[in-house]
């Protein structure tokens, strides 16, 4: 991985505070320079160069609170797009310890070594505090860390899933404009961050252990429903029986959905991801499904159907913080709860008061 720690930029830093005690002049000029973000053309010019170094610092613009810092994002995502969507773009799910973090690693591997390029990002809001999971074990991405046609980025921080979905979707783009031709976006397989990942993936991988006895049991109807392929991860030693079981059962379990819109009819597999073992198999896997999907026109149909919803989601957010962040609004509504709370009002006649009021403001301050 090139692109996270740039070392080189450390230490341009260092090279420029030796300057500093030469030069009393010199100290505010470095500093401007230092603070001074690069433009969003420039940026953008050098991510559709593949520089990985320029591609980090989009990224960290995009995860910034910094309404300026947002803004110069925005106009980036938006110069990338033409040369995005060039990719495939694979989510991957799984609960913990189901070995996502050691199937990303031989998997990318695997991926690059046949010439691909592969960004990895997650998307788990509930790690934000300890910065993700993705890279907190860095040992077991060890080779894919190292990889120069890898591309690692841990979860974004965000407390609505909403925030982080937006930042890694926004994200995706700027790695395909910077040449990465596979996406693979993580995430941990509980509460709603898989809904969010398999609304912004082409092929959603479900990683299952062989537990003892019911293999179904404990699975949630809607991610068996979303998933195109399943694959029994740690199928090795003693477990390689238990896995081929599971496979069956899963395979068979899968007959009883309904059809796809996509035609495909998603398949079940072994592997073992600390071995190595089916990799290949899971890649013959998704090129077929691909393969199939860009001939019926679903992959478009599913893009341009993601794309609306983005749109649709991210209008959502941005009306739910306005209202909610307003400064009007806040004051307001914590006496309504209160009067909501004793009976004093009704939630409708509430709800309506604090929206009427926010209107007014709103038209008031498009007047100016
Ligand atoms: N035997 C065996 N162990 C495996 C395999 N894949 C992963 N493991 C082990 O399972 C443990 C968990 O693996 P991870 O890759 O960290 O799992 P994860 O899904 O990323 O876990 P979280 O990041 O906590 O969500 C580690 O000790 C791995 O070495 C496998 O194919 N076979
Ligand atoms: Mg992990």
């Amino acid at each position: 991985m090139r692109s996270e720690n740039s070392n080189s930029a450390e230490n341009k830093k260092g090279q420029q505070a030796k300057g500093e005690h030469q030069n009393p002049g010199a100290v505010k000029r470095i500093r401007e320079l230092r603070k001074r973000i690069p433009s969003a053309e420039e940026l953008t010019r050098k991510i559709t160069e593949g520089d990985t170094i320029a591609l980090s610092q989009a990224i960290t613009l995009i995860e910034s609170t910094r309404q300026q810092h947002r803004e110069i994002a925005a106009r980036i995502v938006s110069s990338c797009l033409p040369y995005a969507n060039r990719s495939v773009r694979l989510g991957i799910t799984g609960v913990p310890g189901v070995g996502k973090s050691t199937f990303i690693e031989s998997f990318g591997s695997f991926l690059t070594g046949k010439d691909r390029k592969v960004a990895v990002l997650a998307v788990d809001p509930s790690s934000s505090v300890s910065h993700g999971s993705i890279l907190g074990d860095k040992t077991r991405m060890e080779e894919l860390v190292k990889d120069p046609n890898a591309f690692i980025r841990p979860s974004p921080a965000g407390s609505s899933l909403g925030g982080v979905a937006r930042k890694t979707r926004e994200t995706i783009i700027l790695c395909e404009a910077c040449g990465f031709d596979t996406v693979i976006v993580e995430t941990v397989g509980v509460g709603q961050s898989e809904t969010a990942v398999h609304g912004m993936v082409d092929f959603f991988l479900l990683l299952k252990l062989s537990g003892a006895g019911d293999e179904l049991q404990g699975i949630k109807r809607g991610i068996m429903e979303m998933a195109d392929g399943i694959v029994i991860n740690k199928a090795d030693g003693d477990n390689k029986k238990k896995a081929a079981q599971a496979k069956t059962e899963f395979q068979r379990a899968l007959h009883l959905y309904p059809p796809k819109a996509s035609n495909w009819a998603p398949e079940v597999r072994t592997a073992s991801a600390l071995n190595n073992e089916g990799i290949a198999d899971i890649w013959e896997m998704i090129s077929r499904y691909l393969e199939l999907v860009q001939g019926n026109g679903y992959f478009t149909a599913n893009r341009k159907s993601q794309n609306r919803q983005w749109l649709l989601q991210t209008i959502d957010e941005q009306l739910k913080s306005s209202f909610y962040e307003h400064p009007n609004i806040k004051e307001d509504l914590k006496e309504k709860l209160e009067a909501v709370e004793n009976n004093e009002t009704s939630p409708f006649m509430a709800a309506r008061e604090l929206l009427d009021k926010y209107r007014k403001h709103q038209d008031t301050s498009s007047d100016i």
